[in-house]
């Protein structure tokens, strides 16, 4: 898309650095780049080690090639410094601190000054206004609010885009939809499978999600797939976009998708430079286009600067379109650690979701169960899926054969299929649940 395109297919003003050349923004990056790892040098214990034990120095980075002469950080080094050994500022120049939730192991701790936080609103402005958002659109805000980034981040970002913010948080669905019918807003911020619950629990009330006053959601914070939007845009009348994101480098906003191409998630790259990595042989770092691990460092960041920060999540670097200097993110196909090795074959939840949600029997709500049956050495998988409400005992056999079936073929994998009552499993107030790993530990 050329410049006039973007400007014809969109009526809202752009921030200057969404409209740069790739060349400008390049000479951005690199000015940002060297000034972030002189200041994480000198103002980081953590990064003066590492740094040092490399053999790098913030001097050697002359062009942005040279960024991959730089140690990765990771979630341990976060959890090594818990809580504010990463933190580049003195305590009283953060105004703000995130932390994950820390379920599979310390916490990860994330501070902000004012100015991170400006940017983070402004970033996640510029995501909520590429996804279809407007200033004066009412925006319901379902992401968690507290140490979680996803309720705060959106909330400000949406402020900052000139919105009404309704701050729900997540949870309470019957009181969602109440206010979604009584406040009539125009945008929904969720994770795609809150949004689901939410639609569901309006059919269970009579209500026709596609009858609200919702025209755009924009999801984020676990993975999804073109069929989950398809999904979720037919029940709801809506268009869905994705926005990405994570703590350690900053929050929701790090990327964001543009209505008009619907194509994957631009990351702001005035602010962020992404790599890709071979996540099994970090030391090879692909080229564009190439699948791999997405890798982070922030150019602006004060309280908590990051360099390579190794994400897990799957995903390609794709040209821009909609923002042509910002390249894109292919759909985050899962994380390296969610990954099930089922008998030597790779599975991701969301292959899974892609391949359910081409049987029209079957619903969008499963689990993946993984078992070791006694006496044996094989991994057993059962997909746990409920079936859409009219569907018959025949018709879910039927469907249960075919999704089997076509796991087999497109996956690779053997696995048995359990089609359940709709209703029977839980439903996700937030980021879902997937996989139940039942195997015995050690
Ligand atoms: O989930 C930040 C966020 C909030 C993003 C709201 C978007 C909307 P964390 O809790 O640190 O932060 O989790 C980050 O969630 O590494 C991915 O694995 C996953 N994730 C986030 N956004 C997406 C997305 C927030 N759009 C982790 N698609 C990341 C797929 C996503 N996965």
């Amino acid at each position: 898309m050329t410049q006039e395109t973007v400007a014809a297919a969109t009526d809202a003003v752009l921030d200057r650095e969404e409209t740069i050349s790739r060349d400008e923004l390049e000479a951005l990056q690199l000015s940002r780049l060297q000034h972030t790892v002189a200041y994480a040098y000198d103002r980081v214990p953590l990064y003066k080690r590492k740094f040092d034990e490399a053999g790098v120095h913030p001097t050697d980075l002359r062009e942005l090639s040279d960024l991959g002469k730089f140690p990765f950080t990771t979630k341990d080094d976060l959890r090594l410094e818990y809580p504010f050994g990463m933190f580049a500022v003195p305590q009283h120049e953060v105004a703000r601190i995130h932390a994950s939730s820390g379920t599979t192991g310390r916490a990860t701790v994330v501070g902000y000054t004012k100015k991170d936080l400006a940017d983070w609103a402004k970033l996640v402005a510029r995501s909520l206004r590429a996804s279809g958002v407007r200033p004066g659109m009412k925006v319901h805000n379902a992401y968690g609010y507290g140490l979680f980034t996803g309720g705060m981040g959106a909330h400000a970002g949406a402020e900052a885009l000139g919105c009404t913010v309704i701050p729900i948080s997540g949870g309470q669905t019957e009181r969602q939809i109440t206010l979604i019918q009584d406040f009539k807003p125009d945008a929904i911020l969720a994770t795609p499978t809150y949004l689901l619950t939410i639609a569901d629990a309006m059919m269970k009330q009579g209500i026709d999600p596609a009858s609200t006053s919702l025209k755009y959601a924009v999801l984020g914070a676990e993975p999804w797939t073109e069929e989950m939007r398809h999904e979720l845009e037919t029940t709801m009348n809506i268009k869905a976009c994705d926005i990405y994101g994570l703590s350690e480098v900053m929050g929701p906003g790090v990327a964001g998708e543009a209505v008009e191409t619907q194509d994957g998630s631009h990351i702001w790259e005035d602010h962020f430079r992404p790599e890709i990595i071979d996540a099994f042989d970090p030391t090879v770092v692909l080229g564009d286009g190439q699948p791999g691990e997405l890798v982070f460092t922030s150019l602006t960041k004060e309280a908590l600067p990051i360099i390579r920060y190794r994400t897990k999540d799957l995903s390609r670097l794709l040209p821009g379109t909609a923002r042509p200097a910002h390249r894109r993110m292919g759909r985050i196909t899962g994380r390296s650690d969610d990954m099930i090795i089922l008998r030597g074959v790779n599975l991701f939840p969301s292959q899974i979701e892609e391949i359910a949600l081409r049987i029209p029997e079957l619903s969008p709500h499963f689990q993946l169960e993984l078992t070791r049956p006694e006496g044996q050495r094989m991994d057993q998988l059962t997909v746990r899926i409920e079936r859409r409400d009219a569907v018959t005992t025949e018709g879910s056999a039927a469907a249960a054969k075919i999704l089997q079936q076509q796991i087999k073929i497109h996956v690779g994998s053997s696995c048995s299929v359990d089609v359940v009552e709709p209703g029977s499993l839980e439903r996700s107030n937030g980021k879902l649940r997937r996989i139940y790993d039942m195997r015995p530990k050690g």
